[in-house]
């Protein structure tokens, strides 16, 4: 039987976060084995909010880095950026006459960036999702491995690709969001009702997967819990503690209660800076490799291009039998 196909991406806005490891890259890495890996950098969805073209183009090369540092291995998997493989934008423009505005306006992201960058709402950010499904659909992923935020997103695609098959014949494979629950969503440290975010811009509130290891154990000293002193895991009266519970449950890969009873006679002082050494100890291997690579610019350029040549041929391909069946003369 043929490997399933995967494909995710993360956008280029800036350092990646515990959170987008926990929930996305480092369920990424154990699929490898057992999957058709298709993992881009999200370049063109970062276009929807302002960047500053150069540290774009920084963001770009080091979220490139991250992917291969925490473990994204380029012989297994195809790694590339997204602007590089024209079809997603054509795809794309495509995609957008078979969605529907109403759906689009239903979207939880697009409510929570609109209100976030209520300067600059553009088209961009309402058609994000679109983007996101002509990435899917390309490579006819059976999968799509993302944390929880993004399960609506992918709820779309799937309605988009039911929509098109239907009218043309089978064209899409039928697309499933892939969630590991634990470390689907990380919090903030400072809000721990939000989701932590590489775009944060409360002090203290992200872990950043480049952070030193004084900064993680002062960020989780730091961390907002409740007055209670027990380790308990309580996701409404507890949010704070319960969040620790769970970053804590997701690296050492013990349960709740597990670690409910490990903590049980010790305060939240002495939690806290476990949580702390089990990250640091975690991202330490990650940081290593990173620093290394990025000081190897030659060979993450000769990884892209390849990346990107993978990526093109497959895209071309759904590409092709799309514009075809819609009646473009091609
Ligand atoms: P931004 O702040 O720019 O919106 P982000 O940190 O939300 O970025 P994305 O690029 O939107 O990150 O997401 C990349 C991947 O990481 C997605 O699969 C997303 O579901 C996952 N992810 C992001 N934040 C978290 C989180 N706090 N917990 C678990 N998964 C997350
Ligand atoms: N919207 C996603 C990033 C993304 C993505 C994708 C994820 C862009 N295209 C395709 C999975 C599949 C996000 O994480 N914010």
């Amino acid at each position: 039987m043929s490997k399933k196909t995967i494909l995710s991406g993360i956008q280029a806005t800036g350092n990646l976060t515990l959170g987008n490891y926990l929930g996305a890259i480092n369920n990424w890495k154990k699929m490898q084995e057992e999957y058709e890996c298709n993992y881009m950098i999200a370049d063109l969805h970062t276009l929807t909010i302002r960047n500053d073209p150069e540290k774009l183009r920084n963001n770009t090369l080091d979220l490139l880095a991250l992917y291969i540092a925490a473990g994204i291995d380029p012989e297994k998997s195809n790694i590339f950026i997204q602007s590089q493989v024209a079809a997603h934008a054509e795809l794309a423009w495509i995609l957008n006459c078979y969605t529907y505005m109403g759906e689009l306006s239903r979207m939880t992201q697009f409510k929570d960036k609109s209100t976030k960058h209520a300067d600059n709402i553009n088209s961009g950010l309402f058609t994000y999702p679109v983007l996101m499904a002509a990435d899917i659909l390309l490579y006819q992923a059976d999968l799509v491995p993302v944390g929880e935020d993004q399960k609506q997103h992918v709820e779309l695609t799937r309605n988009i690709a039911e929509r098109f098959n239907k009218i043309y014949g089978d064209t899409f494979k039928i697309p499933e969001p892939y969630i590991h629950g634990v470390g689907a969503r990380v919090m903030g440290l400072q809000d721990p009702t939000s989701k932590m975010s590489k775009s944060s811009t409360i002090p203290n509130d992200s872990i950043f997967l480049n952070d030193e290891p004084d900064v993680i154990l002062k960020k989780f000293k730091k961390a907002v819990t409740d007055s209670e002193n027990i380790v308990r895991y309580d996701k409404e009266k507890k949010p704070g503690i319960s969040n620790l519970i769970s970053i804590y449950s997701a690296i050492t890969g013990e349960s709740k209660e597990e670690i409910e009873n490990k903590f049980e006679s010790k305060g939240y002082g002495d939690f806290k800076v476990a949580v702390a050494e089990c990250v640091i100890e975690e991202l330490k291997p990650l940081q290593n490799k990173y620093n290394e690579l990025k000081n190897n610019p030659d060979y993450l350029e000769k990884l892209y291009i390849n990346g990107a040549e993978r990526a093109k041929k497959i895209a071309k391909s759904t590409l092709k039998d799309v514009y075809e069946k819609v009646g473009l003369v091609w």
